[in-house]
This record gives C-alpha cells, structure tokens and sequence, in this order.
C-alpha cells in the first residue's frame, strides 16, 4: 500500500529487551528491533514512526495524538496489556486501527498474562512468534487498511 503511516508503540519495560530472559523475549535490543522493523516497513512505503514509555499516560497520550496523523498502530502494551482500562478507553476513543502484538505465547504463560484488557478493542491479536510478531503485525496492518 502506498505512503501509509504507521505507530509502532512498546510499553513498560520492553526497553529492557536483549539485557535478561533472552530465552521468552531474545537477545536483540530495542533500537536494533525497531530499526528492522522500520527497514521492513520502507520496503513497503510505509513510514514507521516508534515510541516507547514505561508510563502509562504517556502511552495513552500516544494513542489519543495518533489519531491525528496515524492509518494505524502496532502495540506491544507489556504488562499494561493485563491492566490498562486508560489504554482501553483510548484505543476506544479514536479510529485508527490498533494491532497487539507480543514476542511471547501470552497464553502459554501465567495465568495472570491470558488475560487482555485491550484485545476486545483492537483490530486483532499477535502472539508468540518473536521478533516476528512485529513484522507479523505491520502486515496485518498493510492487509487490513489496502
Ligand atoms: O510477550 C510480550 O511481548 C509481553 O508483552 C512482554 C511483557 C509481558 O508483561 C507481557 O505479558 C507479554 C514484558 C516485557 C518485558 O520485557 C523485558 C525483556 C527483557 C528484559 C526485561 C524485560
């Protein structure tokens, strides 16, 4: 698809990617994950524009601005996806279509990560294939918005 633009938004603690348990989440670092990311996304005209916070109002502010600019976002929330109502509420609130995302099998884990506050809000659902599920879920957005 031509020119569009995506979100690429990480949550708590994903800045920490490559520095423990690379075993669930790999050795790669974020800079390094985001920038294949981006390199992919060229490739098909798509502009990726990332942002990573360990805040959730951040993220949330992130969300709500995207509406102003953004075809649609591709969100690996962290931990906040098990919690986060405020991030619910704001995919809720804007039109852009969001993909999550996670690098590990969220049900395969604790019973604690089976469950998402944002799934039922989000266009779909990526799990469990690693770096992958980035690549995954920039596809899924190129199909669903050509
Ligand atoms: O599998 C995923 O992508 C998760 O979104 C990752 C979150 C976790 O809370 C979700 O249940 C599933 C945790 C991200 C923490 O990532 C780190 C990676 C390396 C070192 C420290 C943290």
């Amino acid at each position: 698809m031509i020119g569009l633009k995506l979100l690429l938004l990480n949550g708590p603690n994903l800045n920490m990617l490559g520095t423990r348990e690379p075993e669930i989440y790999g050795s790669e670092t974020l800079p390094e994950l985001v920038n294949a990311v981006r390199g992919y996304a060229a490739d098909r005209d798509v502009e990726l524009r990332d942002y990573q916070s360990n805040i959730e109002g951040e993220l949330v502010t992130a969300i709500q601005e995207a509406r102003l600019w953004a075809d649609g976002i591709l969100m690996n929330p962290g931990a906040y996806t098990h919690t986060s109502i405020a991030m619910r509420d704001a995919i809720s609130g804007i039109d852009v279509p969001v993909v999550e995302l996670h690098i590990s099998n969220v049900h395969a884990r604790e019973p604690f990560r089976h469950k998402s506050m944002l799934s039922g809000v989000c266009l779909g659902v990526i799990a469990g294939f690693g770096r992958d599920s980035y690549f995954l879920a920039i596809e899924a957005l190129i199909r669903h918005l050509s």
